[in-house]
């Protein structure tokens, strides 16, 4: 008896042994990915980026124990351009209509283009997107019925689950939509949406000032009223699937963390696209008085909350080691972007953008410098500061090669494999990156220069943010190994303007292209 029980015991244990060899096979080969894009971080907002008046402890952790680095860009100084050249490898100038979207914006990925969800899919993973989604829902702008299954939706793009906001949190309509449909559906109160006019009867910011009990707009934002906070676009609707904003972060991480509960014995893929920072700025009361910042430093601090919750999530199941996290932000930051928050006065000496020129929807440093941290237990052992210029366009192929997955011939066009640039196994420079302004001027940064296309617009912008665009009517360039974006130096070296523009006119007609 006592024999055979030892026998039991012995053939379980090696069972169990050869499970988690299996597994740990598995899992080498296939680490859980996470993308945390935070909206509107900037450069300087996070402590480990030295931000003075914030703590972001979990970001922290991440970036203790992972590459930081100090060169990454976003492709776009706003959201949905950025978005759609992470998600597709192909520069969103390529192509028309990916500019700030409305939320009722037709689907601008379309179904038949390659994503980052099928990637991973293709690679045997479950797939999902959280948070802000800003890159269109059905087949047609304008033409949604939101009260029914959307006739396109992430399903389409290859995400298993969805549980997303259309637009921003400043846009209509303010409901989360789970796999294509409102999520807590009202079917008391349809929903109806318009970006031309307002439903008869309807409060609007402008003509009912007393109606804002929790934000009033500085700029734009005064049309449709929800939850005391007047938004862009008008909305009829909803009932008890609007979203309450102090409870945003919440329900997106909520969400989130159920996914990786679900997937736990993975690999899985998930897109979290935190509302934080964007406005309107409105943490949940717990996060408020976190700093002297106010709505935007809380803002910060929330969005940390959010990272932890997910690492926590990850501690408890013991996939912290093979989970590849990579934190970043869509574009620069902005300070005052259209809700009387406060941010400007309570800045205390803040400089969002650290030392850089700019800020979002600027062709300057400002706009598209970002925070990226790449966390990885099981491959990155040792914490790593890279100064290495990288983009988050080659996210996409760097992900197929990870996870030896062929991209479609044709599909993401502009994103190359830097794969080990990113896991820190090298420090290889992009030779260079293209950025685009919120007008589509165009840059070619390389690691000592930045050009700027000559373009058409004012020095600073001019509807409400107090940002410096970046915009001349000549090409500049700067020598950002000496003076930053200090001085304009285009006349002192002819030839490298000549240069990089060539660049930039070949990464136009597609005839030049990275290996
Ligand atoms: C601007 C909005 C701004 C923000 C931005 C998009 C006004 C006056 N300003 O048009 O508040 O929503 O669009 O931001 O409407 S992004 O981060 O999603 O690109
Ligand atoms: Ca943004």
């Amino acid at each position: 008896m006592k024999k055979k029980q030892c026998g039991l015991l012995s053939l379980a244990l090696s069972s169990c042994l050869i499970t988690q060899a299996e597994n740990k096979e598995k899992n080498s080969g296939s680490p859980n990915v996470i993308f945390i894009y935070a909206d509107d971080l900037g450069y300087g907002d996070l402590e480990c980026y030295d931000a003075k008046n914030i703590h972001t402890p979990n970001v922290n952790r991440l970036a203790a124990n992972g590459i930081r680095f100090t060169n990454g860009h976003s492709t776009a100084s706003t959201s949905t351009p950025s978005r759609y050249s992470l998600l597709t490898g192909e520069y969103a100038w390529r192509k028309p209509d990916t500019d700030v979207a409305a939320g009722n914006a037709g689907m601008i990925i379309s179904p038949a283009q390659f994503t980052m969800a099928d990637l991973f899919k293709s690679a045997g993973y479950a797939t999902g997107a959280f948070g802000k989604w800003h890159l269109g829902l059905g087949n047609q702008t304008a033409c949604q019925d939101w009260n029914a299954p959307l006739s396109a939706a992430l399903g389409d793009l290859g995400f298993d689950y969805s549980y997303i906001m259309a637009a921003t949190a400043d846009r209509v309509p303010c409901v989360f939509i789970e796999n294509g449909q409102v999520a807590n559906y009202d079917p008391s109160a349809p929903i109806e949406v318009s970006y031309v006019k307002n439903f008869p009867g309807e409060p609007t910011g402008k003509d009912n000032p007393e109606l804002l009990y929790n934000l009033k707009p500085s700029h734009g934002h005064d049309q449709s009223i929800v939850n005391g906070i007047s938004r862009i676009g008008y909305m009829k609707g909803g009932g008890k699937a609007l979203w309450k904003d102090e409870n945003i972060a919440d329900s997106i991480t909520v969400h989130a963390i159920d996914f990786i509960k679900k997937h736990k014995d993975g690999p899985f893929f998930m897109y979290f696209a935190t509302n934080d920072i964007h406005v309107p700025r409105f943490p949940h009361k717990r996060f408020r008085n976190k700093n002297k910042m106010g709505l935007r430093g809380n803002a910060i601090v929330q969005f940390d909350w959010s990272v932890g919750q997910l690492l926590k999530t990850l501690d408890e199941l013991g996939l912290t080691q093979n989970t590849l996290i990579l934190l970043s932000s869509d574009n620069g930051p902005v300070v005052d972007d259209g809700y009387a928050d406060q941010a400007e006065e309570l800045l205390n000496g803040h400089t969002p953008t650290g030392k850089l020129r700019g800020g979002k929807y600027s062709a300057f440093e400002g706009g598209t410098r970002i925070p990226v941290i790449v966390h990885w237990p099981e491959v990155i052992h040792k914490p790593v500061v890279s100064d290495a210029l990288i983009s988050q366009i080659d996210w996409l192929a760097s992900f197929a090669s990870l996870l030896n997955v062929r991209i479609p011939k044709g599909s993401a066009p502009d994103s190359y494999n830097h794969l080990a640039t990113l896991l820190g196994q090298d420090h290889t420079d992009r030779p260079w990156v293209i950025e685009q302004a919120a007008n589509h001027t165009l840059s070619v940064r390389t690691k000592n220069w930045k050009y700027i296309e000559g373009s058409e617009g004012a020095p600073m912008i001019t509807w409400g943010p107090k940002i410096e665009t970046g915009y001349l009517g000549t090409p500049q360039l700067y020598d950002m190994k000496q003076t930053g974006e200090q001085e304009n130096v285009a006349a002192k070296y002819p030839q490298k303007v000549f240069e990089l523009e060539q660049i930039l006119r070949k990464v136009r007609n597609k005839t030049i292209k990275l290996k």
